[in-house]
């Protein structure tokens, strides 16, 4: 290979690490879920370019309910996933959807769009 190949192949290799970290890199801290006066800790997450927040802190012990707006007519962020539950929900545009969780254990549980893309995760603390 030449010098301009070498290079072609560099950006590439960049470009696919950085979307890499886009969508799966490391992020910090978390927004707390809000505890309504029904006793669900209630989150809203806002989803268009991925979730907002993607990281949602919980406690343990008590129920949970996320409101899902889709505000993208993208088809990847259709339906989200909640794999370790086995929940799911169609996300029509707009509207807003709920999805309620069984009281968890201190840990980590992924949430997703149909493909894997789009990742937020439920982070459960004591
Ligand atoms: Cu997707």
């Amino acid at each position: 290979m030449d010098a301009s190949n070498w290079i072609v192949t560099i950006v590439g290799l960049l470009l696919i690490g950085l979307i890499a970290w886009f969508f799966w890199g490391p992020k910090k801290g978390g927004s707390l879920a809000k505890v309504s006066s029904s006793g669900y800790q209630e989150a809203m997450i806002r989803v268009k370019n991925g979730y907002s927040p993607a990281r949602i802190v919980v406690q343990s012990g008590k129920p949970v309910r996320f409101e899902f707006t889709r505000e993208e007519t993208t088809a990847c962020s259709e339906m989200v996933v909640f794999p370790d539950f086995q929940k799911s929900a169609m996300l029509p545009v707009g509207r807003k959807i709920a999805i309620d969780l069984p009281p968890m254990k201190e840990g980590i549980y992924d949430f997703t769009c149909q493909m894997g893309m789009y990742r937020g995760k439920v982070i459960v603390k004591n």
